[in-house]
Order: C-alpha cells, then structure tokens, then sequence
C-alpha cells in the first residue's frame, strides 16, 4: 500500500495539479476514486465534512485543498523540488490566480459550451456546493467574454515561454507548470473545442506537451474502504508546537468561497500557513484534518 493516498476523480482539475505535482516528484500513489457528486460518506467521515476534491490522506493524517497538498507533499518529498527555479513563496501565490479567477473562466466557458448537455444531478449538486445558482445559460452569454480573459491569462504564460525555455520557471518543471497547465488541460478534457481560445498563442502547445509528459508517477487504486482501513489502523503524525491561543480549544475550520461545509474538532496545530483539527470518528479513531489557512476561516466551535 503506497504511503500517499489521493482521493480524487479523474476528470478533476485541482486532482490533476496534484496528479502533475506527483509525477514531478516521480512519487507512487494510491488513487482513491471518489464520486464526482455527493454523497460522498468515506470521504466526510475522514474530513469530518470538508467534500471537497483533492483530499489527500497519509495514515489517519487528511490533507483538504490542493493548495496545501502541495505544500505537505514538498515538506515530506522534498527532492526533486517543485521549486526548481527558488522563488517558492511567489509561485505558491500563483494558485490564488490559476485557483480562482483562471478556474473561473474555465468552468463558465466548459459548462457555458456544453449547456444542456450538463446534467441535472450534477447541475443541483454544484448548486449546493455553490450555494447559489449553477446557470449554464448565463454562462453560455459570458463565454465570449470568458474566451477573451482565458485567452488573456494564457498569453501571460506565452510571455513567460517567449525565450526559449522548456518550462516556466526554467528547465526543469515546478508548480508553476503544474498550477498553470491544469485549468487548461481541463478546457481540453472537458470541452475540446473551446482549446481553439488559446492552442494557436506561440509556445503554448509544445509547453502543454511537455507538462502532459511528465505523468502522474506511478499509481495504483486503493478503494474507499481500504482508505477508511488506513486511517482506522494509524495514528496522527504530531502537530508542529504553536502558541496560538485557540490551541486545545474546540473551534470549526471551514473554505470561505464554495463548499464551506464547517469541520469540528480540536485546534492541534496552527501555523502562518497551516490549520490542524483532531476529531474523534465512529470505527476510525483520532484523525487529524489539516486546512490551508489561507482561504479558510476558523473560529471557535
Ligand atoms: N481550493 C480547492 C478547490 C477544490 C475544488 O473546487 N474541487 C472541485 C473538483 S476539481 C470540487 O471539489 N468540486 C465538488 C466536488 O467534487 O464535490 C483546492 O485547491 O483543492
């Protein structure tokens, strides 16, 4: 059983920023199939309600938001870097571009393009992800527009490619490449014909080749319940020492942009970047849910 569980699915993009960190890393994984929508009951009885897509799981320790994946994965897996080039604090930033207003554009023009042919289930479920509408229709009226933006981020990336090098940042691929490449690679799994909003920008098709090239490392599927057993039969790795006030006392740590869903437990370990929440689960154990603290809030329970 490799030490690194992802829960994840196939057609995800924040699963495949991961997927690319992985193969980067030249790591073995354990791919845990989740569903694409609720319910989703192995994986909220690890998270304790954080639903969310990718989660990763080493031992009875849960790791929410790819943007803290990154980090643990770079923290217990440190060579080869996903920091080729240094400047690790300003890639990083990067994902609240690629993350947010990026990803943005790709979901209304991916849904916008494919409209009716979404389906209804899956349309109520990002609803409640969302709490607001999922209006295909009115995405479908921004996709010119969101074509232009999409377009416009990419040719940042040409920019960037414009002297010749083999990735972002130099040559050797880092999470630049991986938080760049993954919104577009979901414009082309998702919706291929809206990849004609950026293919034909200079350097960009060879760069996106390149990045697909470098795989997901080796992986190998683990189902859910033999990821429950996993966590059942470990123990959390301890917290880092904080002298955050709230330490030991109960609070609740949930996104504070979509699928906010609140996890409770105990404050074991707070950092500038990092929130750490013990809970108690029914057949499992202790298990410690660890939060990104930027774009997460947290307050007493
Ligand atoms: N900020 C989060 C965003 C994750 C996210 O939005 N994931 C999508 C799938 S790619 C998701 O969870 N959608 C709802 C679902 O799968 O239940 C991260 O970086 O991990």
């Amino acid at each position: 059983m490799p030490e690194i569980l992802l829960h994840q699915y196939a057609s995800s993009p924040f699963a495949e920023k991961i997927r690319v960190c992985l193969g980067i890393k030249r790591l073995a994984w354990g791919a845990v199939d989740e569903p694409v929508i609720m319910p989703k009951p192995e994986l909220v009885a690890l998270t304790g309600g954080y639903r969310r897509i990718p989660v990763m799981q080493i031992g009875a320790d849960i790791y929410c938001d790819s943007q803290l994946i990154v980090r643990e994965l770079e923290r217990r897996y440190p060579e080869p870097t996903l920091f080729p080039a240094g400047d690790a604090g300003l890639i990083q930033a990067t994902a609240l571009w690629t993350d947010r207003v990026v990803f943005q554009a790709a979901v209304a023009i991916i849904f916008g393009g494919l409209g009716d042919k979404v389906p209804a289930a899956f349309i109520k479920d990002r609803e409640a992800l969302r709490g607001g509408a999922f209006d295909t229709a009115g995405m479908g009226a921004a996709v010119p527009h969101m074509m232009g933006q999409l377009r416009a981020h990419v040719a940042l990336l040409c920019e960037q490619l414009a002297d010749g090098r083999t990735f972002l940042t130099g040559e050797r691929p880092g999470l630049a490449d991986a938080n760049a490449y993954y919104n577009l690679w979901f414009v082309r799994s998702a919706y291929p014909p809206a990849a004609s909003t950026f293919e034909d920008l200079p350097h960009i098709g060879a760069w996106l080749e390149r990045v697909r090239a470098i795989g997901h490392g080796t992986s190998a599927p683990v189902s859910r319940d033999e990821a429950l057993r996993v966590a059942h039969g470990a123990l959390p790795a301890a917290a880092a020492p904080s002298s955050d006030p709230l330490i030991g006392k109960p609070v609740s740590v949930g996104a504070d942009d979509y699928g906010r869903d609140l996890v409770r437990g105990t404050l074991v370990g707070a950092t500038e970047y990092q929130l750490s929440v013990l809970r108690q689960e029914k057949d499992l154990g202790d298990i410690v849910v660890h939060f990104p603290r930027i774009g997460f809030t947290l307050a007493l329970a």
